[in-house]
């Protein structure tokens, strides 16, 4: 462990504030632990921001968007390259911390990487696309464009279950529209984010910078909602703490670009491949142990299939190795938190009570560590309270269906609306999902799972999933402000409206 920690310039006791190489700046806050999930044992510590800390990194990350802002777009692209570049040396040992501080297996640690590789990728790109509309004007000799400027330094604001990829998706976007950025990560995987701040301070060093990339670990969640410092708030995290950063920034009239919970669920129809809807669920629902936005929680399966699915779930789950989520071989680690492992069993003695039948799981496994659960199906005789919440945990609730049309509204009877995918081989049935009146989430699948999205497309959902989008496609555009231009090339006055005013 020690030698994954030298690697990556980790030491036992670790600064957790930050705006740049040799910009570590000092706190009088006490160290917070993190701890394996998998052992219960501490792994290292991090002092996390004072108040007064908190104020010199935004102080920091102001300073430096006077500057960056005016850095051309593909100027600013070749940091992101840079970093993109870093992180193809570093996939491994990264992902290998990913691994041991939230407890995803190892090849779900490096793939997370891969993820943040990938966004850089698609930022360089973009650093030269940053596209606005021409439109015609109505009056002679004008023109008319839109522009689009950097906003500010904002605040990302990122959950325990992606701890370094979430910070990508916003980061490379947000660096090459030129903003400047404060990132608090969870307190349940702040060693990750040291880490990740490490390689941004190199790359910030080679190109003489400081305070585009800063890192504020401890509990300035409020603080940042609440800092008219920061024009937008990116938030990842539960449904409950987006509503309050929502509210709070709302408030004073700021952006927030919100990605909370998701609830997804797969319709398997009669006229699915099952081997395949079998695949996807187990990878969706038992991957990183239930503990993603996109995890698959419930399924909805056709009448006269459900049986046979239900059967061949039961018998891939009772393969599924659970252990030490660095060991080769291992498919679930453990949950994040004993809190987690309890919120599993309450979630379970709810569903029961509302007649749920266990189908295989249920139970803890001590015998591995205090915070290792059985993946767990239960086959439900209706979307109850509990099936409508984001239990964030290996819950699988099977539900049936008799019609496409009651399929659908019990898939889009929950309040978030995240991701979504049906497994049919009926391009009728697919369309009819993916129509207006289908699926009613961010994120809709044809014959492939709710999680593992790529970085391509825009990610995030609707409803209480707060209605943000992430990374690709023209996600871009939270990250700035929009300025319409009108320019007159005549020696004439002519008003819109043809109003005359004389
Ligand atoms: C999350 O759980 O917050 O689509 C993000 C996926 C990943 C991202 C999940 N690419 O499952």
């Amino acid at each position: 462990m020690n030698a994954l920690l030298d690697k990556l310039t980790l030491k036992a006791l670790n600064s957790g504030v930050c705006s740049g190489h040799s910009r570590w700046v000092t706190s009088t806050a006490a160290p917070i632990s993190s701890d394996n999930p998998t052992t219960g044992e501490e792994i290292a510590q991090v002092i996390p921001a004072d108040a007064a800390a908190y104020d010199t990194l935004v102080a920091d990350a102001q300073a430096a968007f006077q500057q960056w802002r005016s850095v051309p777009a593909p100027k600013r692209g070749e940091v992101i390259r840079d970093l993109g570049a870093l992180l193809r040396e570093y996939r491994e040992p990264l992902g290998e911390l990913v691994s041991l501080e939230t407890g995803k297996i190892r090849a779900e640690g490096v793939g997370e990487v891969q993820e943040m590789i990938d966004i850089c990728d698609f930022a360089v790109g973009l650093s030269r696309q940053l596209y606005g509309l021409t439109m015609h004007s109505e009056r002679p000799a004008h023109r008319m464009y839109e522009q689009w400027h950097p906003i500010g330094a904002i605040g990302i604001i990122t959950a325990f279950n992606f701890p370094v990829a979430v910070w990508s998706w916003n980061a490379a976007l947000a660096a090459v529209c030129g903003d400047t950025m404060v990132w608090k990560p969870s307190e349940l995987a702040p060693l990750c984010a040291v880490a990740v701040q490490h390689l941004a301070n190199r790359v910030m060093a080679d190109h003489g910078l400081s305070g585009v990339f800063t890192l504020a670990v401890g509990t300035v969640g409020q603080r940042m909602a609440e800092d008219v410092r920061l024009p937008l708030i990116s938030f990842t995290g539960s449904i409950p703490t987006g509503r309050r950063v929502a509210q709070t920034v709302a408030g004073r009239l700021g952006r927030s670009l919100l990605e909370l919970g998701g609830n997804n669920a797969i319709l398997v129809s009669d006229k699915a491949d099952l081997d395949l809807a079998t695949r996807a669920i187990v990878f969706g629902a038992v991957g990183t142990a239930g503990q993603r936005c996109t995890s698959t929680r419930r399924i909805i399966a056709h009448e006269t299939i459900v049986d046979e699915l239900a059967a061949r779930l039961v018998n891939a789950y009772q393969q599924v190795r659970i252990g030490d989520p660095l060991q080769p071989g291992t498919l679930m680690g453990p949950l994040i938190t004993l809190r987690a492992v309890e919120a599993m069993g309450h979630a379970l003695e709810r569903a029961v009570a509302d007649g749920g039948k266990l189908l295989t799981g249920g139970k803890t496994r001590p015998d591995l560590g205090a915070r290792f659960v059985e993946p767990t199906i239960l086959r439900m005789p209706a979307q109850s309270e509990i099936v409508r919440e984001e239990t964030f945990a290996p819950i699988l609730y099977i539900l049936t269906y008799r019609t496409l049309e009651e399929a659908l509204e019990l898939h889009n009877g929950v309040p978030q609306g995240l991701s979504s995918a049906i497994f049919t081989d009926s391009l009728r049935e697919a369309e009819q999902f993916l129509s207006a009146s289908g699926s009613d989430c961010g994120i809709a699948n044809v014959n492939l799972g709710t999680s593992g999205a790529e970085i391509g497309g825009a990610f995030g959902g609707e409803k209480d999933t707060g209605g943000g989008r992430e990374s690709g496609s023209d996600a871009w555009k939270a990250y700035m402000r929009r300025q319409t231009t009108t320019i007159n090339g005549s020696r004439d006055l002519p008003l819109a409206q043809g109003i005359t005013f004389e």
